[in-house]
């Protein structure tokens, strides 16, 4: 059994780097239409909500054709813009494999989808929440390389034993990042915008604390993964999170060595305060 948990080796039926077929021609008409509702749903609500990268993208990669996408054809349309691919996987992969994936422009999307009972919540990602809720992101080049980069600093930091402050980055970013705009805080994170109840949560709930992104901040946070966050990380630009992967990330983890982890909950001195939470939120969470 490796480091995070899965046993070595890829599954069968899968690649050394765990691809899969995705098996398009396999989906059921049911299949099909819990995407559509899935996507009309989430589509109807997210415009003034999900920031303009991730409507541009979900635009330019024309993933309303009507049933669950076929990756042959968001290829065609995503290599063009970023060079970025999607490919096919059973579910999560062990973190080194993911990391190389990234690093080499290629995003692991899960090959199946959630059944009718699981429309608000489901614990492990899904078609749905990989391919609406990550890969339109994909098609602005400069998340492209953000995403491109974490990948590659993910294969730096298994080796010096940083991943859990690594895999903190990917959570209050990637699936869970807002972003400041002229009109408001946007959503880009995956996780929020694949999820109906927390597309509303995430901007409307006077609960949570929403702070100003910072790279040591949001390493020394911890998070949880069944519940809405008590935290959202701010971002001013889709460029800031690009610049501060640029940062030397040897200094940053040394520093992250005499630093003790942040309370979920806290409001530090030093943070950047857009919205002090009323309460530390504590009901069970929906989550799509
Ligand atoms: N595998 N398919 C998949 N998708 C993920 O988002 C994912 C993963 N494996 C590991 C992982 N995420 C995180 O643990 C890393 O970001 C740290
Ligand atoms: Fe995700």
């Amino acid at each position: 059994m490796s480091a995070d948990g899965f046993s070595s080796g890829p599954p069968p039926g899968a690649a050394a780097d765990w691809t899969i077929d995705q098996g398009w021609d396999a989906y059921t008409a049911d299949e099909h239409a819990v995407w559509d509702l899935l996507y009309e749903r989430q589509a109807a609500m997210l415009p003034g909500r999900a920031c303009d990268a991730f409507l541009h993208g979900l635009d330019a990669l024309n993933l309303h054709r009507g049933g669950i996408p076929e990756f042959r054809r968001i290829n065609e349309d995503l290599q063009k813009l970023t060079g970025w691919s999607v490919v096919a996987v059973p579910g999560l992969v062990p973190d080194e494999v993911f990391f190389e994936h990234l690093a080499n422009r290629r995003f692991p999307a899960g090959q199946f989808i959630r059944r009718r009972d699981q429309l608000d919540y489901l614990q492990e990602p899904d078609i749905f929440h990989d391919v609406f809720g990550h890969v339109p992101m994909l098609t602005d080049p400069v998340f492209a390389d953000y995403m491109q980069a974490y990948g590659q600093g993910g294969m730096r930091a298994l080796g010096l034993g940083r991943l859990h402050n690594l895999a903190r980055l990917y959570w209050y970013t990637v699936e869970f990042g807002l972003l400041e705009t002229p009109a408001g805080l946007r959503i880009y994170g995956a996780g929020i915008v694949s999820s109906r109840t927390e597309s509303i949560f995430a901007l409307d709930d006077p609960s949570p604390n929403r702070l100003g992104f910072d790279l040591e901040r949001t390493m020394r946070t911890p998070y949880r993964i069944d519940d809405f966050q008590q935290v959202y990380f701010v971002i001013p630009s889709l460029q800031a999170l690009l610049d501060a992967t640029l940062e030397d990330f040897g200094a940053l983890y040394a520093r992250l060595d005499g630093a003790s982890d942040i309370p979920i909950d806290r409001v530090e001195p030093t943070d950047r305060v857009f919205t002090q939470g009323t309460q530390a939120y504590a009901a069970a969470k929906l989550r799509g």
